[in-house]
């Protein structure tokens, strides 16, 4: 008899905000959801330290035993794309850090930063394509001038949280009416757009303010994105932009 919730999830601190949130909101609820990573979740990054302990699920492979076990599975986070079998027999629930259908696709902020296109977080039901289906709900996030990918990502973090709170009981009790948006141009961003954008061209000609939107898109912390290969050594030299709102 299947009465429980999974959550498969590759993002640390989306983990722990997830189940603080239940603790703290939801605290009957606890005790139905199962929690565990994908097959394809990378420890040592950034965001992934906090999941080491979860067990792994190959969402591709083992889609039978959830299908069996499972009322609802959400993706919070999952690198793993669901498969057309499960996404057509559970319901499956995906939470996108972007804002549907504008920003399907990979690391949504990095192209809303580069691209000046709204961002925000979507909440919705999943079909055979990746970040599609019907949506829960959405909501729009200011990007202020002076944040970076990181500042922008950690807000996003946040308001995945705040909707994820807002419908849960929704969600649960099969309570809602998922909507397509037909208005907004759909867009979706790939790996390796994201891995084309990393690479600047010393010989291209832009703005100082698409220059310095490129880097704030590619700037995030510890991490090396951005960088030019050096004309006389053929090294990469990666680089980080910093920005202050005032001078402090
Ligand atoms: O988990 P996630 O935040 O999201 C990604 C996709 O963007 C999303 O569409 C998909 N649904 C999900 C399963 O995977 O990705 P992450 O933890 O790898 O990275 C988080 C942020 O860190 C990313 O938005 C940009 C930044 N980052 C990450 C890496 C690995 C970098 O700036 N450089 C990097 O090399």
């Amino acid at each position: 008899m299947k009465s429980k919730y999974l959550v498969v999830t590759d993002n640390g601190p989306q983990y722990k905000a997830f189940i603080k949130m239940l603790e703290e909101k939801f605290p009957i609820e606890l005790s139905n959801f199962d929690f565990k990573k994908s097959a394809e979740s990378k420890i040592a990054k950034l965001y992934e330290e906090d999941i080491k302990h979860l067990e792994i699920v190959n969402v591709k492979e083992d889609y039978q035993f959830l299908i069996d076990n499972y009322s609802i599975i959400f993706s919070l986070h999952c690198k793993q794309i669901f498969p057309k079998e499960l996404v057509t027999s559970v319901k499956c629930i995906n939470i996108h850090p972007g804002y549907n259908p504008i920003n399907r696709g990979w690391y949504p902020q990095v192209f809303a930063i580069n691209y000046n296109l709204p961002i925000g977080a979507t909440i919705h039901e999943m079909d055979e394509l990746v970040d599609h289906g019907g949506i829960i709900d959405r909501q729009l996030l200011e990007i202020k001038p002076w944040e970076t990918s990181k500042e922008v990502y950690e807000n996003i973090l946040k308001l995945e949280i705040d909707l994820i709170e807002k419908n849960l009981l929704k969600i649960l009790d099969n309570a809602y009416t998922a909507y397509y948006d037909k208005d907004s141009k759909e867009n979706f961003f790939t790996r390796q757009a994201y891995k084309n954008l990393c690479e600047i061209n010393l010989n291209e000609t832009v703005t100082y303010g698409d220059a310095i939107n490129r880097l704030r898109a590619l700037s995030h912390g510890k991490y090396s994105n951005a960088y030019f290969i050096d004309e006389k050594t053929k090294e990469k030299i990666f680089l980080n932009i910093v920005l202050k709102q005032t001078d402090q």
